[in-house]
């Protein structure tokens, strides 16, 4: 990485930069909001991340609906359009499927993209369940397929910055971890279940509700900040007993979990402190987390994402304080692909880092994480909250 003032002096894409590319056809099966930043991500990278080898194509878009399909690749940029999944993976024209579609359809497809040969990117969550997800794993392994599970946030500069201050042995041992994803969007009786924009409601499509949806990217971030959970206390609410299905016009009980929270153990020791809920008024997409070690502590708010808020018990107490620090120099992860230093960047490239770090990982032979055998362990704490908020007693993660 480059410092500051050798990023304004000397700009970074000099012809050493430059190599002859591979072209990496993408097959997208999808087209909501996902998709969208998907293929920004796509879009962008090899204009922001020059030295990598691949340079995503985007060859064709998958989607049931013909004509919305058709207006997504033609907006977007995609070379053709298909109107089955299976028609997509069968082409020899596209190197990796993207799986941007909900959550009941993730195991067929990634399973059948595997024993086609395909690279697999998956949006989160993995899989249902458990048992789901083992299955798609043991597919990629068995066919030797790149594959990766998109769960963006530890791409967030700040979040990253986190996973270094912690490694590096800053904050010494972990006492806490406390991690919240608020939202509001469904507190209205009349907002549906079901359809291609409310389906994250539908336990038939998601699986779960906030759990799987919101916590998943709590407990990944957790995860890879923090180590393994080894056992979690939850509890569960749906606020909202039945709602009318979009597709069927029926009302429906409701199936997905409203909100959720939870106590866990840390294989290090420390304690974890989590909530997530789509009934906090005022509250879009809140996403914290906060980690109290011994010497030092770190919290991060996605509401702020270029800042990460760090105190030190170390600094001379007349100086002694949260401090803020700017993650938008140079020498901070992945901003000096970037603007001048100081200048902000957003949720969007996140994703962007994503694609390159999956880019690079492919030219260099490693498994881009986390990988489906990596996310598979945030389903495994996704499944012990589900089953704890069921059975209300501490449940070992498997
Ligand atoms: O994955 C999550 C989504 O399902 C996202 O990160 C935020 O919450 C935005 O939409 C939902």
């Amino acid at each position: 990485r480059l410092g500051n003032d050798e990023l304004l002096n000397a700009p970074i894409m000099n012809e050493e930069y430059f190599q002859v590319t591979k072209p990496l056809s993408i097959g997208m099966v999808g087209h909501g909001f996902m998709a969208r930043a998907h293929t920004n991500a796509y879009k962008r990278v090899s204009d922001f991340f020059p030295e990598l080898a691949y340079r995503p194509v985007l060859q064709a878009a998958c989607g049931r609906d013909e004509a919305k399909v058709k207006a997504f690749a033609e907006q977007w940029g995609y070379a053709s359009h298909e109107t089955d999944w299976r028609k997509l993976i069968s082409r020899d024209d596209i190197d990796a499927v993207d799986i941007c579609v909900p959550n009941n359809l993730h195991k067929e497809i990634a399973i059948a993209a595997a024993k086609a040969g395909k690279m697999i990117l998956c949006e989160k969550p993995l899989s249902m369940t458990v048992a789901e997800g083992e299955e798609m794993c043991k597919a990629v392994e068995a066919a030797g397929v790149a594959n990766m599970v998109w769960y963006n946030y530890r791409r967030i500069p700040a979040v990253t910055l986190a996973k270094q201050l912690i490694d590096s042995g800053r904050l010494g041992r972990i006492y806490h971890f406390r991690a919240n994803f608020l939202q509001d969007w469904t507190i209205s009786g009349d907002v549906p279940q079901g359809g291609a924009a409310t389906w994250r409601l539908d336990s038939a499509a998601a699986g779960s509700g906030v759990t799987g949806d919101l916590l998943s990217h709590c407990i990944d971030t957790a995860l890879w900040l923090n180590g393994q959970i080894k056992d979690v206390s939850a509890m569960t609410e749906t606020f909202v007993k039945e709602r009318l299905h979009a597709e069927t016009g029926e009302v429906q009980p409701v199936g997905i979990d409203d909100a959720c929270a939870f106590l866990c153990h840390f294989d290090n020791g420390s304690l974890g402190l989590f909530e997530s809920t789509r009934y906090a008024r005022g509250h879009k997409a809140l996403f914290t987390f906060e980690i109290n070690g011994e010497n030092a502590s770190i919290r991060w708010d996605l509401h702020d994402l270029n800042r990460l808020e760090y105190f030190d018990h170390g600094d001379d107490s007349i100086v002694r304080g949260w401090r803020t620090v700017h993650v938008t120099e140079g020498e901070m992860p992945y901003m000096n692909r970037w603007w001048v230093p100081g200048l902000s960047i957003g949720y969007e490239h996140s994703f962007v880092h994503q694609v390159a770090d999956f880019l690079e990982d492919l030219e260099k032979g490693r498994p881009c994480q986390p990988d489906f055998r990596s996310a598979l362990q945030t389903q495994a704490v996704c499944e012990a909250v589900l089953n704890s908020g069921k059975s209300r007693e501490w449940v070992a993660v498997s």
